[in-house]
C-alpha cells in the first residue's frame, strides 16, 4: 500500500517551520534566517520513502501586515491549509504565548489530524517545557504533541513517521526525484535575499525584495544577474556598504552557496535600486515573483 498526502507547516514567523521542512526533506529547500518573517511564498518540501510521499507545505508565519506583499502572504497560508490532509502547528518551545494558543484553538473544529511540533527544545530546559506541556494539555484534539530540534535533527523521524500513519492510501503525485515544487531561479533568488537577511540590520530585509535579470546556463557555468529593490535611498545605501562591501560581502556568500547547490561555477552580478513603495505595486510584486492571481 502506497501513500501520499499533503501537510501544511504553519505557526508564528521565526519559530523554526523552514527549518523544520529542510530537516524532513534531508536538503535545503526553504531559506531560514534569524529574522521574523524569512519565508514569503508557500514552498512545497518533498519527502519520499519507499511506500510514501508526504509533500509538505512550508508556509509564511502567521502576522498581520497592511501592504500587498503582507496580503499575498497571508493568502499563501491561507490557501497552503486548504485540501491538505494534516497541519503541523510549530511552536517555539522557549517562547509559546497566548498568540500560539489562539492559533491552535483555530483548529479546534478541523476535521484532519493537528500535530503540534515544539520546536527548539535543544534550547529549553525542562524546567522551562513543563509549563508549556501542562497548558498544551488543554487541546485535547490534537493528534500528537512532538517535541523537536530542526537544527539538531532531534525527533524529526519520529514526527515524519507519525504523520505519514495518517496519510491516505495513494500514489506518489510528484516525481519521486524532485525535493520541491521551486525552480533554480527561484532558490537562487532567496538565496540572496537569506544572505540579505544574515548581513544586514533589523529592519531593512524585510523591505528587500530580489528580481533575477539574467538566468543562463553557459557551457560549465552559470551567469546571472539580480537586483536588489530597496524601499528606501538610505536602505540602499546600506545594502551597497562603504565602498560597496556590503553588496560585495552579500554577492560572495550567496554566489559561494549557490556553486555548492548546482556543482558549477557561478557568476553573479548585483545591483542595488530603489523603488519606493514595491511592496504596494502590484507590477514590482508580479515581477518578484509574488502574484497574488498566482495562489
Ligand atoms: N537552536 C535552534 N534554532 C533553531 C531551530 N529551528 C530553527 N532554529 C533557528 O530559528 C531561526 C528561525 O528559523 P526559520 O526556520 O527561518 O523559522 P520560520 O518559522 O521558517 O520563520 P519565518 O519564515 O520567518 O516564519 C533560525 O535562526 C534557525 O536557525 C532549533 O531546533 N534549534
Ligand atoms: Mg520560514
Amino acid at each position: 500500500m502506497f501513500k501520499c498526502g499533503f501537510v501544511a507547516v504553519v505557526g508564528k514567523p521565526n519559530v523554526g517551520k523552514s527549518s523544520l521542512v529542510n530537516a524532513l526533506v534531508g536538503e535545503k529547500i526553504a531559506i531560514t534566517s534569524p529574522k521574523p518573517q524569512t519565508t514569503r511564498n508557500k514552498i512545497m518540501g518533498i519527502v519520499n520513502g519507499k511506500d510514501y510521499q508526504v509533500i509538505f507545505i512550508d508556509t509564511p508565519g502567521e502576522y498581520h501586515g497592511k501592504s500587498k506583499l503582507a496580503e499575498y502572504m497571508i493568502k499563501s497560508i491561507e490557501t497552503a491549509k486548504q485540501g491538505v490532509d494534516a497541519v503541523v502547528v510549530v511552536l517555539d518551545a522557549q517562547k509559546v504565548n497566548q498568540a500560539d494558543y489562539n492559533l491552535l484553538k483555530k483548529y479546534e473544529t478541523s476535521n484532519i489530524p493537528v500535530f503540534v511540533v515544539i520546536n527548539k527544545i535543544d534550547l529549553a530546559s525542562y524546567e522551562q517545557l513543563y509549563p508549556t506541556l501542562q497548558k498544551l494539555n488543554q487541546f485535547g484534539f490534537v493528534k500528537e504533541f512532538i517535541s523537536t530540534s530542526a537544527i539538531k535533527n532531534k525527533n524529526v523521524n519520529e514526527l515524519l513517521e507519525k504523520v505519514v500513519s495518517v496519510m491516505p492510501e495513494g500514489p506518489a503525485l510528484y516525481d519521486t526525484e524532485s525535493l520541491t515544487d521551486k525552480n533554480l531561479r527561484f532558490m537562487v533568488s532567496e538565496i540572496i535575499r537569506e544572505k540579505i537577511l544574515l548581513f544586514v540590520q533589523e529592519e531593512i530585509p524585510h523591505f528587500v525584495g530580489v528580481e533575477i535579470l539574467q538566468f543562463k546556463e553557459q557551457g560549465k557555468h552559470i551567469s546571472i544577474s539580480a537586483d536588489i529593490i530597496c524601499e528606501k535611498e538610505n536602505h540602499k545605501q546600506i545594502i551597497i556598504g562603504k565602498s560597496g562591501s556590503m553588496i560585495k560581502k552579500i554577492g560572495t556568500a550567496a554566489r559561494q552557496e549557490i556553486e555548492n547547490l548546482t556543482g558549477q561555477k557561478v557568476y553573479l552580478e548585483l545591483f542595488a535600486k530603489t523603488r519606493s513603495g514595491w511592496q504596494g505595486d502590484e507590477s514590482v510584486l508580479s515581477d518578484l515573483g509574488y502574484n497574488i492571481k498566482d495562489i
